[in-house]
């Protein structure tokens, strides 16, 4: 999903409006790579679109349900054109959105639904604060998740700019109305395409959306049973393993800093931008022997694991392998350790 949706989640509220921060994503990139197309009306470009929705399998039906007179939603262009060039440290995006008020009501959240957190727990092996977290940073504890209509709004993206990215998530939108999983009018949510509670763009909800409730459809926007368990999906296939912290905080002074920046190098794995900002992972008694300690100066613990180096400017992270389940929900450092940060907090 979750590499487009984080990028322009930001524009849809406090909880996301981070999406132009520091790791600007790679849909904003890919934007940025794009020649400027020749203008095409916005009407033969949905007929375009119908032409390849069809030859792609999408019935008629669907294709006349959701591609008629459609028109290009003009807010989604206003605000895809003004998203700032600028970028946010990762501390500061960690301390703009963990705040007492989000960790006290992630607290009342994770007690009111324990019950049905601790059931999707056990079978997703995904811990009920990382839920609460992950559902606090995407849409304010469900409480934002956007008004726009999904189609319109990523046929206007996909128009403004063509870019290749929202034209592919159309298509799985109409995927998701082709093949009954539901209906065009329920498919809402940012105006960047981000959809319900958990803020999935479509080929997220064909992959990762799960019916909890077993009603027959999996509902990201109004079922929170389906909500968490979607949410906890995604992290399972995305690798998160059960038992382990995601990372942690850690001091490194200067005269550390000098030694890591000659001991460890950064990756030069693919992949979206964010893998290739850490380090490559070393095992955690190296790390302490380079002079890394917890936040208040004690000792490293002494586990048999590997972590990689997330930098801030002044906050710095030793994260393990269930970080990258983090960053795959959304390909951001910041996210990613504002999440683990707000977990940690309302545990
Ligand atoms: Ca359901």
């Amino acid at each position: 999903m979750v590499q487009v949706f984080v990028v322009l989640a930001g524009a849809i509220g406090l909880a996301l409006a981070a999406v132009q921060q520091a790791d600007q994503a790679p849909a904003a990139q890919a934007a940025a790579a794009q020649a400027p197309a020749a203008p095409v009306t916005f009407e033969a470009f949905v007929a375009e679109l119908r032409t390849e929705a069809l030859s792609r399998g999408i019935s008629a039906a669907t294709v006349d349900a959701t591609l008629t007179n459609i028109e290009p939603v003009t807010v989604v262009v206003t605000r895809d054109r003004s998203q700032p060039e600028i970028t946010q440290s990762l501390d500061a995006y960690v301390q703009q959105r963990v705040t007492p008020g989000r960790v006290t009501t992630g607290r009342k959240m994770l007690n009111t639904h324990r019950a049905l957190l601790t059931r999707i727990e056990k079978q997703y092996g995904l811990p009920p604060p990382v839920m609460v977290a992950i559902w606090g940073i995407e849409s304010n504890f469900g409480s934002f998740t956007g008004s726009y209509s999904t189609i319109p709004a990523l046929a206007t993206l996909a128009w403004d700019g063509r870019r290749p990215l929202f034209r592919s998530e159309l298509f799985e939108a109409l995927k998701i109305v082709d093949q009954g999983r539901a209906s065009a009018t329920e498919l809402k949510g940012s105006w960047a395409g981000a959809m319900g509670q958990p803020q999935f763009m479509p080929s997220s909800y064909l992959s990762h959306a799960v019916d909890f409730d077993e009603d027959g459809h999996a509902n990201i926007w109004t079922s929170l049973p389906d909500v968490f368990a979607s949410m906890a999906n995604y992290l399972e296939k995305s690798g998160w393993a059960r038992g382990v912290r995601w990372g942690r905080e850690v001091r490194i002074t200067k005269a550390a800093m000098t030694r890591v920046d000659r001991a460890v190098p950064m990756r030069t794995a693919s992949g979206c931008r964010a893998f290739r900002e850490m380090t490559v992972a070393r095992p955690l008694a190296e790390w302490a022997k380079l002079g890394v300690t917890l936040p208040g100066g004690g000792a490293l613990p002494k586990a048999d694991m590997t972590a990689s180096l997330v930098r801030g400017q002044t906050r710095h992270f030793l994260v393990y392998e269930n970080y990258h389940a983090l960053i795959a929900y959304n390909c951001s450092h910041a996210y990613a350790v504002t999440v683990g940060t707000l977990a940690d907090r309302i545990d």
